[in-house]
């Protein structure tokens, strides 16, 4: 009979219809087995995937099956980021409308996942600009507003004043705008945000719940968090009762300030300076500051700037007249939006005071090297002991900021304080395709939620995009003008829509649930299923999505909704593919498309070059190279089955009693039970895929010198039976990674499939031991020490583990070595001069 071709284009097929058609990623929510919820990041619909984002579903898919093997409800489904701007810009740029452009692009996408053999369950699918899905958007939005949680204010948004239109800060391109490159402007509008400064404390405290996450990751999202200690000392204006209040980690340094500075922003600015002569130009400066972007205001390298006031406070501890300035590096979100300046012991207010010439005045010196006020190059930050303090004088610093602390809360001038880095959460977006905030205005009763009855709030189709102006939303009167759910009055609607990131925020809860139109979620499932096993993504949503997710999920608890604190026990990050020295783009045109690719190799190919490439967490370089490497992989698994196809049935199964096995064959079954230890850990420890690949490599190149032959005698067939046994488990252990060929494969070898519904194969505890010979050493002939090796072990390792013995690398001395005579299995006499 001839041989069968790996014919990869029908047997990917073939098994993407069989694993559909028998439901294996079907979640049967009755099952008693133990629930493994596994998820990737939801993806943005942009267009067509390359093989970059491939890493992300192919891993998601291998831990997938991976665990459906390990005998777990396995619940992995899938769903659409799809609100967003690159459709806007979309309906812009080629007049498609956001709804067709997004729709068009999840039908290519849901295609390439499919060829990539990548299994959900499908009938889970959610997509976020769906009505069905936004309504519930819009009512979390609701449940935060209701719990003060929601809130509207002035803030500043990018404006350019060409378009006159609101900018993301995406489309702002070096400090212009993306379109027409005028300088982009700072303006203040009305904008929601979400209280999630109130969660800041809870956020980072439960980062410690959280030991399945990267520790970078968990660093990355404390410095954003950004906790900082300290205290708030009052400054009193000099003439007047009123204080002004600064934020500080060093009170030990409060001796040293020469000078306050306010933040431009700072509401008590206009009221200093008020029919003042300086009145005009402080106002302008405060004005231009304002037009600088927050980053690059606070940025190490921006020139400091900044004006004096006129007027001066007063240093509580010590009664200091000092002047009042306004400084461009002071941000009003940051503590109190003033700032102490002690040039002397901090590096920004060391440059203000250089440049604007003011007093330096050393508080803490150094143990051996006395600082000069006048020779400073730059300020010391460290610690030291304290000197024109008063009484705090001869302290240790460290020990003064407790003092002085104590000193300052005693007399009321002062209390400890602790300041967050993280900022609230700016939710709107003056842009049309995003779910509508569920705001009414009424002229007679206010700022209205709408009501649950009445959710969801469509977005109207039928809008203008045009290139200019404000949110196309705003010109929909019939979506603006309604009634007050209140009185019925007139009244008019919030035109904002909602960032995508509250989109992305709670999706993982309705995929328990995906089409109930009575509730977001259903509380008994996702305390059953939550929080999620595995979470899989690119390490860029490290900070803001997890947040996000994090925050909402608290709320949700503390709103008595659900019963877990955090959503994702584990977090896997995958790194990203480079190519050319560069991410994989389409704007650096350097993508590779999976599609070309499936084509010429298949699929299994181009899952296990791409689990091969490297470590899953690190980047990797694609090498065209690689997939070939790959492919030949595969066509030599393939060949080594097919070949003894008639084979298989015809020789008996029969329990593998070690001590009546061939050494050969003794060998390759504890290289087998080996190989399963070893990729199993690999699942087990970290998703070390690429390792575990090499060791069923490995294994494979056992089998070519273990020569199996079609069996003659009971010998034989015990030979061969061992040899199946093999083969078996290497399908089985490569099926997550590459499930087709392993499926097709298993059926060659007799199988019912599908192979997914085997166990994961358990190693022989008794078969994975080595036998061990104990070999003498000796040093020209004279015997030193004796060792412990495997049976069998090649030379090269002989000697290499005989060097590296401590022992005998005593004797040797480092002696030059003339020769190593080995007596296999007995002894090794090394010759020295
Ligand atoms: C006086 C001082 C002396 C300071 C010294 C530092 C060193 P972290 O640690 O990041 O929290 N600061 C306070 N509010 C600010 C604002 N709104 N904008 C810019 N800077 C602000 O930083 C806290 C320190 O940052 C505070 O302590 C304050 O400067 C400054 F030798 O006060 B410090
Ligand atoms: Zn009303």
């Amino acid at each position: 009979m001839a041989k069968r071709e790996y014919n990869f284009t029908d047997i990917e097929g073939k098994w993407q219809g069989f694993w559909e058609g028998c439901g294996l990623f079907h979640t049967d929510e009755s099952s008693r087995k133990e629930k493994f919820y596994c998820l990737v990041m939801f993806p943005y619909p942009s267009g067509t995937l390359h093989v970059g984002h491939g890493r992300n579903y192919i891993i998601g898919d291998v831990v997938a099956r991976y665990k459906i093997m390990k005998d777990h409800n396995v619940l992995s489904a899938i769903g659409w980021d799809a609100f967003g701007l690159p459709a806007e810009n979309a309906a812009m740029k080629g007049g498609i409308h956001p709804a067709i452009w997004t729709k068009n692009n999840i039908k290519t996408m849901k295609k390439q996942l499919h060829r990539w053999g990548v299994g959900y369950d499908w009938n889970r699918e959610i997509t976020s600009c769906d009505p069905d899905y936004y309504k519930w958007t819009q009512w979390i939005f609701v449940k935060l507003y209701e719990n003060n949680l929601a809130y509207k204010k002035k803030a500043a948004v990018n404006w350019c004043p060409s378009c006159a239109t609101v900018l993301a800060n995406e489309q702002v391109v070096d400090g212009c705008c993306e379109r027409c490159d005028t300088p982009v402007r700072q303006r203040d509008l009305e904008q929601w945000f979400f209280r999630i400064s109130q969660y800041a404390q809870k956020l980072l405290d439960d980062l410690s719940l959280l030991e399945g996450w990267p520790e970078r990751v968990k660093t990355m999202q404390a410095n954003w968090i950004g906790r900082s200690e300290g205290v708030r000392v009052a400054f009193t204006l000099e003439g007047s009762d009123k204080t002004v209040p600064c934020f500080t980690t060093r009170p030990d340094t409060l001796y040293g300030v020469t000078f306050i500075s306010l933040a431009p922003e700072h509401p008590i600015l206009q009221e200093l300076i008020s029919g003042t002569p300086q009145e005009k130009a402080v106002m302008d400066f405060a004005e231009k500051v304002r037009n600088q972007e927050m980053v690059e205001r606070t940025a190490e390298g921006t020139e400091k700037e900044g004006m004096f006031t006129g007027k001066y406070v007063i240093n509580p501890i010590n009664h200091d007249k000092v002047p009042v300035w306004v400084a461009n590096y002071v941000l009003m979100e940051y503590g109190t939006g003033a700032v102490m300046g002690v040039p002397a012991h901090d590096q920004r207010d060391f440059l203000f005071a250089k440049k604007y010439k003011l007093p330096i005045k050393i508080v803490i010196q150094p143990e051996d090297n006395k600082l000069n006020a006048d020779t400073m190059k730059e300020a010391y930050v460290d610690g030291g002991i304290q000197v024109n303090s008063g009484s705090f004088n001869g302290l240790p610093n460290t020990e003064a900021i407790n003092k002085i602390t104590i000193h300052l809360e005693f007399k009321g001038l002062g209390a400890k304080a602790v300041t967050y880095r993280l900022r609230d959460w700016l939710i709107s977006r003056q842009r049309y395709w995003g779910a509508p905030i569920p705001i009414i205005y009424c002229e007679e009763c206010g700022t209205q939620t709408v009501p649950e009855s009445q959710l969801p709030v469509i977005l109207p189709e039928a809008v203008a995009f045009q290139q200019h102006g404000m949110s196309p939303l705003a010109e929909v009167n019939s979506f603006i003008n309604t009634v007050c759910p209140k009185c019925s009055g007139t009244a008019r609607r919030e035109i904002d829509t909602m960032d995508t990131f509250v989109d992305s925020s709670w999706y993982f809860l309705r995929y328990l649930s995906p089409k109930d139109d009575c509730q977001p979620f259903i509380t008994k499932k996702v305390n059953k299923w939550l929080p999620v096993d595995q979470y899989i993504g690119g390490v860029e949503h490290a900070i803001l999505h997890l947040l996000y997710s994090r925050f909402i999920t608290k709320v949700l608890y503390d709103l008595g909704y659900i019963n877990f604190k955090e959503p994702f026990r584990h977090l896997f990050t995958q790194g990203m593919i480079i190519k050319d020295g560069a991410k994989m783009s389409k704007s650096k045109g350097n993508v590779v498309s999976p599609d070309v690719l499936i084509d010429k190799y298949g699929a299994d190919t181009q899952r296990l070059y791409i689990l091969f490439i490297g470590p899953p967490q690190k980047d990797a370089e694609w090498n065209d190279r690689g997939v070939i490497g790959a492919h030949r992989f595969l066509n030599r698994l393939w060949q080594k089955i097919v070949e003894y196809e008639d084979i298989y049935a015809r020789v008996q199964r029969m329990n593998t009693d070690m001590s009546k096995l061939s050494p050969k064959a003794k060998n390759l079954y504890r290289q087998t039970n080996q190989t399963i230890k070893k990729v199993t850990e690999d699942m087990e420890t970290s998703w070390h895929f690429n390792t575990a690949i090499a060791s069923v490599m490995e294994l494979l190149n056992h089998v070519d010198t273990f020569n199996v032959s079609i069996p003659n005698n009971a010998a034989e067939a015990l030979d061969f039976h061992i040899f199946r046994h093999t083969m078996e488990t290497i399908l089985l252990l490569m099926s997550p990674f590459t499930p087709h060929i392993c499926e097709e494969l298993w059926e060659v070898m007799g199988h019912k499939p599908s192979i997914f519904r085997q166990p994961w194969p358990v190693y022989d505890k008794n078969a994975i031991q080595e036998e061990v010979v104990e070999i003498a050493v000796q040093i020209n002939g004279k015997i030193k020490n004796r060792l412990s090796v495997p049976v069998g072990i090649d030379e090269d390792e002989l000697k290499s583990r005989i060097l590296g013995d401590e022992r005998i690398a005593g004797f040797l001395n480092s002696r030059e070595i003339m020769n190593i005579i080995v007596v296999a299995g007995r002894l090794v006499n090394i010759v020295v001069k």
